[in-house]
């Protein structure tokens, strides 16, 4: 009885530290391969890819902004309890314990195969990582005395078996920690980007950045709203990136960093949102984007009129359906390489991505672009599209309160400054109002914007009378008079509507 207690730890202590070098050793592997490659993140990328569309919603981009860090902490609690089981069985049955260990990576194997935009070459690391785990287990399973379905054998030799596990936890730790820190610097291109100089930002124009508590109009690349699958930030090498145009063309055209940099540049303001944003949310930002006109390279491969869809792609695999037509009407849309004067943040798309004003991010705003194929809409579904969201969705016309917060204290008898952002891409917002409780609706001031392609700031001067609760309203009406629609609808699939609207509280 004493010793069967002693066993069962001894069996999960050999699993845990097996997993453990398993994923070391990958992270080591990985350097020679590229990040994207190493077990665990080949392993999130395939889950990724497993996972029903509808489990991924609210957040397009499937794990959105918090989901990233759970889905990788979720692979590792899986991964070591697994590996526990395996470390127990391998402690009865050596060859059972092993064939847990290349089931596990089996797995891994065919999430790096199934992976969004994989290389056959992904699956390198988790084989060399599972090999290694394979062999630290025999050789613990040794020192423990070997494998035995006795429940009463002891250790042969404590302090032999501890230094072993000790030895194999530091070698799967040095191997990750040098793994991560190899991958860095032979993959890493902010030095890269930080060589790229781009004509510093035009100002922000005059009389668009007058509301006080208001979004500032322009925002920061630091804390524009990030969406992606990406688990690990692609690395795209300006120097070997090219940009391939090809389908429904007359002329295949590729196109290196250079000869997109030789092209005539434009800046452009432009507001870019996410579908999935509710109400009221936050994944919306404006910047100045600095790139090449699209439509012009288009009408340099001659793009077939045939050719409705444009299916771009990125490097990390993904697929967005742009219409071709509104991509051709005109508009700014941009093959971009800037973003507030500097290159385009690694996290935003570098060094290349498309932004294509008035449509959603999801339909066209392709970071890490890599290919442009002229396609059809009945050919090819792009990658959310298949998910169930719209396939042509029109951007909605939306507004939002950032001041007073939700659940604030105002003073009653003191001047309240109500303010925010409204948007309606390439169609513009024409008025803003705002109405109290069950109040008249009042009109808002609204800032200058250089174009329709951006948000327009509002604001509205409110003294509230009363003490208690009081509810805010906001809605917007766009450039062709249509207000704002008043329907709730959550943003799958094709986003959000209804008012967004505030509850604040009113002290003497
Ligand atoms: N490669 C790639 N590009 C992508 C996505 C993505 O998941 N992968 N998400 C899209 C979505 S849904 C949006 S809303 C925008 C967001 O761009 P941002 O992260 O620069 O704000 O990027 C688009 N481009
Ligand atoms: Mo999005």
């Amino acid at each position: 009885m004493k010793h069967m207690r002693t066993r069962a730890p001894i069996g999960w202590l050999i699993g845990v530290v097996s997993a453990a070098v398993a994923v070391g050793v990958g992270e080591l592997a990985a350097i020679f391969v590229r990040p994207q490659a190493a077990p665990v993140v080949a392993v999130g990328n395939g889950i990724i890819v497993l996972t029903p569309e509808s489990w991924k919603r609210p957040a397009i981009g499937s794990v959105g902004t918090n989901d990233k860090p759970l889905l990788l902490l979720g692979i590792y609690v899986l991964l070591a309890a697994l590996g526990a089981a395996i470390g127990s069985l391998a402690l009865r049955r050596l060859v059972a314990g092993l064939i847990g260990v290349d089931l596990l990576g089996g797995f891994g194997v065919a999430c790096a195969l199934i992976a969004k935009g994989s290389h056959p070459s992904d699956v390198i690391p988790t084989i060399v990582g599972t090999l290694a785990a394979g062999g630290v287990l025999v050789l613990l399973v040794r020192m423990a005395g070997g494998a035995s379905t006795a429940d009463d054998v002891a250790l042969p030799d404590r302090r032999m078996f501890l230094q072993g596990a000790a030895g194999a936890a530091a070698l799967a730790a040095v191997a990750g920690f040098g793994g991560r820190a190899g991958q860095h610097a032979r993959f890493d291109v902010a030095d890269a980007r930080k060589k790229i100089r781009l004509p510093s930002a035009e100002p922000v124009p005059a009389g668009a950045d007058l509301a006080k508590g208001a979004s500032p109009w322009q925002t920061p690349n630091r804390k524009f709203y990030r969406i992606d699958t990406a688990l690990t930030v692609p690395q795209v090498d300006p120097d070997t990136w090219r940009l391939r145009i090809h389908g429904m063309v007359d002329r295949e055209i590729t196109m290196t960093y250079a000869q997109l940099r030789a092209r005539p540049m434009i800046d452009r303001w432009i507001t870019l949102c996410c579908v999935s944003n509710p109400v009221g949310g936050p994944l919306v930002g404006n910047a100045l984007f600095r790139g090449a006109l699209l439509a012009d390279v288009l009408r340099e491969a001659g793009v077939h009129p045939d050719a409705d869809q444009l299916l771009l792609r990125s490097y990390d695999g993904y697929t967005f359906g742009a219409p071709t037509a509104v991509v051709m009407d005109g508009r700014d849309a941009l093959l971009a390489i800037g973003m507030n004067g500097e290159a385009l943040p690694v996290e935003h798309g570098f060094p290349v991505r498309t932004v294509v004003p008035g449509l959603y991010g999801y339909v066209s705003a392709c970071k890490w672009l890599v290919d442009i194929e002229a396609t059809t809409f009945d050919q090819q579904q792009a990658y959310w599209v298949e998910g169930g969201w719209a396939q042509r969705p029109a951007i909605r016309l939306e507004s939002r309160i950032d001041t007073p917060r939700a659940h604030a204290t105002v003073n009653v008898g003191e001047q309240t400054t109500i303010a925010g952002v409204a948007w309606d891409q390439h169609v513009g917002v024409s008025k803003v109002e705002v109405q109290v409780d069950d109040g008249p609706w009042q009109p808002a001031q609204l800032a200058a914007v250089p174009s329709t392609d951006t948000w327009r700031q509002w604001y509205l001067q409110w003294t509230p009378r009363g003490s208690g609760s009081h509810r805010l309203h906001v809605r917007a009406t766009d450039g062709h008079g249509v207000v704002q629609d008043t329907t709730h609808r959550s943003p799958f699939p094709s986003g959000a509507t209804g008012l967004h609207s505030i509850t604040v509280q009113a002290v003497v």
